[in-house]
């Protein structure tokens, strides 16, 4: 992509602002962002940041004003938090959503929305295709199905061009420690710290972890792709368990951390794999980096 002009919401988070740096040395970039979850430092020197709600039309507005393209990745992120506090995380996930396309339409500016493996639920058989029953065990998950169905929706009744990338477990540079943070980030800094690395429930629960890097490909095929008001999985089609993780994470690291088994998390999903084969005939996507190598990368 080159001289374009696109908007990122959540481009100070971890996802929208690796991908504002690998697009803002050749396009103009605008970041819409409430540093809520995201921050500043996040943000590129070569791209703007406007600082406001994704929810709020007039900022919205504003932010995408004569863009070309949007990558939406502004949202709640977590699933307990949308557990805890439904009516919050329904405003950002689906009203947030709504306001972009809304814009969006007025613009004519194709959307490429973050939607999650979370709108399958816990899929009937492992790898699960973007065919397969949708059925979300959280508020989050049922919110980034709304979403994604927007964002097809937009596609077929206004002429919008816009694609749906549901990812899978995304990891990498820039995913801190903390509440919203996935399990690489918080076992990394257990096992660095030679702490005990908790796992949730029994440690089976199965996810495939996909490097970020990976994330920002299948989202620049989808700027240009003509097979739009279509949604794609985003994952590597491997999987592993918590406890494959843990022990992985524990060698790599040279850790003397005990590996410790907490409660399960209410909503966690049992198996996650994404198929490819949709996102490999349409996007020609295919992920580069293998979980090991993504995380000796992390670890240097
Ligand atoms: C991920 C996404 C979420 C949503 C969801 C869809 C992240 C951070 N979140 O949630 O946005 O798209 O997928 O299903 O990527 N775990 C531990 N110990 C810990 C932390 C987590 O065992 O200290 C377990 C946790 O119970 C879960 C697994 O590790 O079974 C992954 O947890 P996560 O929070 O990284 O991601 P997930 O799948 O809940």
């Amino acid at each position: 992509l080159t001289g374009q002009t696109i908007t990122i919401t959540g481009g100070a988070g971890f996802i929208g602002s690796r991908l504002a740096a690998t697009l803002a040395p050749d396009n103009d970039v605008r970041i819409l962002d409430d540093l809520s979850t995201g921050t500043a430092r996040n943000v590129p020197d070569e791209a703007t940041l406007i600082e406001g709600d994704v929810r709020t039309s007039t900022t919205v507005g504003k932010a995408l004003d004569g863009a070309d393209l949007v990558f939406h990745e502004a949202a709640n992120p977590s699933v307990s938090r949308s557990i805890d506090a439904p009516l919050e995380s329904h405003s950002r996930n689906v009203e947030g959503t709504l306001t972009v396309l809304e814009a969006a339409r007025s613009d004519a500016a194709r959307v490429v929305t973050a939607s999650s493996t979370a709108v399958y639920g816990t899929p009937e058989t492992v790898p699960v295709a973007e065919d397969a029953d949708l059925n979300p065990s959280s508020p989050y998950g049922l919110e980034k199905l709304t979403a994604d169905r927007y964002t097809q929706l937009y596609n077929d009744l206004y002429d919008l061009p816009t694609v749906s990338l549901r990812y899978f477990n995304v990891y990498g540079p820039g995913q801190t420690g903390g509440d919203y943070s996935g399990v690489i980030s918080i076992f990394l800094e257990q096992a660095t710290a030679d702490e005990p690395i908790t796992v949730d429930g029994d440690g089976q629960q199965t996810r495939d972890f996909v490097h970020v890097d990976d994330v920002i490909r299948a989202n620049i095929a989808a700027a240009t792709t003509e097979a739009t008001g279509e949604a794609f999985n985003v994952g590597t089609g491997t999987s592993v368990t918590i406890t494959e993780l843990a022990e992985t994470i524990r060698e790599l690291t040279d850790a003397d951390s005990e590996i410790e088994y907490v409660d399960s998390r209410p909503g966690d999903i049992r198996h996650s794999r994404a198929d490819l084969s949709k996102a490999s005939r349409l996007l020609d996507y295919a992920p580069e980096i293998g979980l090991e190598d993504g995380l000796r990368t992390l670890l240097e």
